[in-house]
C-alpha cells in the first residue's frame, strides 16, 4: 500500500467514523515512518532538550538511518482481534532496553506500563510474551499502571518498562528510540545477556570449531536476532568520543554533559568483566584501542583545560 493509498483509506474511515465500529481488516496503523530521514531539509520539529544527547541516532545518522519514527494511529485499535496485533502496538520492551518518548502531535493514546521488576515475572512465565496485557494471569500479581497521553504531550518510556499502547483518537505521533551515558551500563548488560544466550543457541556447534571461530558466529546470530552485535556497540562508542574529541556539535557543548559522558565511557573501558567479554571476539582489538586512544585525548585535553 502506498502513503497516498493510506491517507485515502484513512480519510474516508475518518469520515464514516467506521473504525469506530472496528472492522478490523480495516484499522491499518502506519507505523515506523522514517519521517525525518525520508525528508532531511524538512525540518519538522527539534528534539526536546532532556532527549538530545543520544547515541544511538547519533551513530545511525552517520548510515544514513535512523531511530526516529512517526505513527499515524487509527482510533479503535483497542478493540481489535489478536489476529491483527501486529498492525498495532503489543505489549512489549524497546529494542536493546533503550529509552523511548513519544509525542502527541494530535490525538489521544493510552498506554498500561508494567515496571521491570514486574516485566521479569511476565518474561520469566511466558516463553512468548502475550500481545495484550488484558491475557496476563492473575497469579502473577503484578501491578499494571495506566497513563492517558493527550495531544501535545510527551511520555518519556524509561528502559525495561513493558507497555502496550492504544490509540484513543486518529493519533499522529513522534516517537524516538536513544540511549545514551545514563543508560549505556544498562545497554551493554542487556547486550551481554543477549550474547549469553546467543551462545546456549548454537552450543552445538561449540565442539565443532574453534572458540575465535564460535564466538564469531555467536556474533553474526546476535547481530540477525538482536539488532546488535559488540562490535556495532565498540562502533557507537567510537562515533560518541569521536565527538568529544572534535567537539564538532555545538549542542553537545554542555560541559557537564561531555565530563559525564567521558566518566562513564572511561569506567566501562576499566570494567574488568566488560574488557573480558570484548576478548571474546579479536576482532575488537583494534576498534577498543581506538576508543581508548580517543579517550586519552579527551583526558589529556581535560586536563590541559583545568
Ligand atoms: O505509539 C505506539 O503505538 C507505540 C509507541 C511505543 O511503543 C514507544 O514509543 O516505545
Ligand atoms: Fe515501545
Amino acid at each position: 500500500m502506498t502513503f497516498d493509498e493510506y491517507l485515502d483509506y484513512f480519510v474516508e474511515s475518518s469520515s464514516k467514523n467506521n473504525r469506530l465500529t472496528c472492522d478490523v481488516r480495516k484499522c491499518l496503523y502506519l507505523k515506523n515512518w522514517h519521517f525525518v530521514q525520508q525528508f532531511p531539509g524538512y525540518e519538522a520539529y527539534k528534539v526536546p532538550i532532556y532527549f538530545e544527547s543520544d547515541y544511538l541516532n547519533e551513530y545511525w545518522h552517520q548510515k544514513d538511518d535512523d531511530y526516529k519514527f512517526v505513527y499515524l494511529g487509527p482510533k479503535g485499535s483497542w478493540f481489535v482481534s489478536p489476529h491483527f496485533y501486529n498492525r498495532l502496538t503489543p505489549l512489549h520492551t524497546d529494542v536493546y532496553s533503550s529509552y523511548s518518548w513519544s509525542a502527541n502531535i494530535a490525538g489521544r493514546k493510552k498506554w498500561l506500563f508494567i515496571k521491570p521488576e514486574d516485566a521479569v515475572k511476565v518474561k520469566k512465565r511466558y516463553k512468548q510474551v502475550p500481545n495484550d496485557v488484558r491475557s496476563l494471569s492473575s497469579e502473577l500479581d503484578i501491578e499494571i499502571i495506566e497513563v492517558i497521553q493527550n495531544s501535545g504531550e510527551i511520555i518519556f518510556v524509561p528502559s525495561n518498562w513493558m507497555h502496550q499502547v492504544f490509540n484513543l483518537e486518529d493519533t499522529l505521533s513522534i516517537n524516538h528510540n536513544w540511549f545514551n551515558a545514563c543508560n549505556l551500563y544498562l545497554i551493554w548488560n542487556e547486550l551481554r545477556v543477549a550474547f549469553r544466550d546467543t551462545q546456549l543457541e548454537l552450543r552445538d556447534i561449540c565442539d565443532l570449531c574453534d572458540t575465535f571461530t564460535y564466538n564469531q558466529e555467536c556474533e553474526k546470530l546476535l547481530k540477525a536476532n538482536y539488532g546488535m552485535d559488540y562490535s556495532q556497540f565498540i562502533d557507537i562508542l567510537n562515533v560518541v568520543v569521536k565527538r568529544i574529541v572534535n567537539n564538532s556539535t555545538d549542542d553537545y557543548n554542555c560541559e557537564f554533559r561531555l565530563h559525564h559522558e567521558v566518566q562513564v565511557i572511561t569506567s566501562l573501558l576499566q570494567d574488568n568483566e566488560f574488557l573480558k567479554e570484548l576478548q571474546l571476539i579479536p576482532e575488537l582489538e583494534s576498534k577498543v584501542n581506538d576508543l581508548k586512544c580517543a579517550l586519552a585525548l579527551v583526558k589529556k585535553e581535560e586536563m590541559s583545560n583545568c
